[in-house]
């Protein structure tokens, strides 16, 4: 009986130091497993970038067909308060840590440029509504597609810049057009998929791609 006793005391010391193991190799190959989520808005914004677009929804792009513009009712005033959506982009974005702007002004995210003059800014949205249009918003109704042309609940959607940059950009997505400065791709590659992913919007191959060499080292 003492030779059973001792192989049950090897035993349960053995599949002691397997669970010991197990719980090791589980917190290796997991460490985020027993975090609680809570991390900062700083870490959520970079270190997730690539699992974000890993959440795309990947498909061809529709075509253009139906698609007009005027069909996305913007620059509304949503809370009335006689600041419409692009007073109130300009509003946010306004800063006054620009050097030779000590009045305020204004940094064009996509070229570097800075002004005092908003006359100078057009408001991007980040994805266009065109390339809205045809990743998704062609089945979205009249609302919808006013709420997502004045898209004030997350600052990422829209973006105060050149007017030169935004009409280089027209209604491109990213493997047709890159923001001139490159030190806004991670900024602006990270804009476009938190974007897409907040309503919905698909994205091609060729997007998914793009943006994967464009996020790279965020
Ligand atoms: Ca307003
Ligand atoms: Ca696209």
């Amino acid at each position: 009986m003492g030779h059973v006793r001792t192989v049950g005391r090897v035993l349960a010391r053995v599949v002691g130091a397997l669970v010991v193991l197990g719980v090791a190799a589980w917190w290796l190959l997991d460490p985020g497993a027993g975090d609680d989520g809570s991390g900062s808005a700083a870490d959520a914004d970079t270190a997730d970038a690539p699992a974000d677009l890993d959440r795309l929804v990947v498909a061809p792009e529709g075509g253009e067909e139906g698609y007009d513009r005027e069909l996305f009712e913007h620059w509304v005033d949503a809370d009335g308060d006689g600041c419409d959506t692009r007073c109130e982009v300009l509003e946010e974005e306004r800063r006054t840590d620009l050097a030779g702007l000590p009045d305020g002004g204004w940094l064009s995210l996509y070229d570097g440029y800075t002004t005092d003059d908003p006359g100078e800014l057009d408001i991007d949205h980040v994805v266009p509504l065109a390339e809205a249009w045809r990743s998704g918003a062609s089945d979205w109704d009249a609302e919808r597609r006013e709420a997502f042309a004045n898209d004030l609940d997350d600052p990422r959607a829209l973006v105060a810049v050149t007017a030169a940059t935004n009409r280089a950009k027209g209604d491109r997505d990213p493997a047709e057009w890159q923001p001139p400065a490159r030190g806004a791709w991670c900024w602006y590659g990270e804009a476009w998929v938190a974007t897409k992913l907040r309503w919905g919007l698909t994205a091609d191959q060729a997007e998914v791609d793009a943006l994967r060499n464009m996020l790279a080292g965020c």
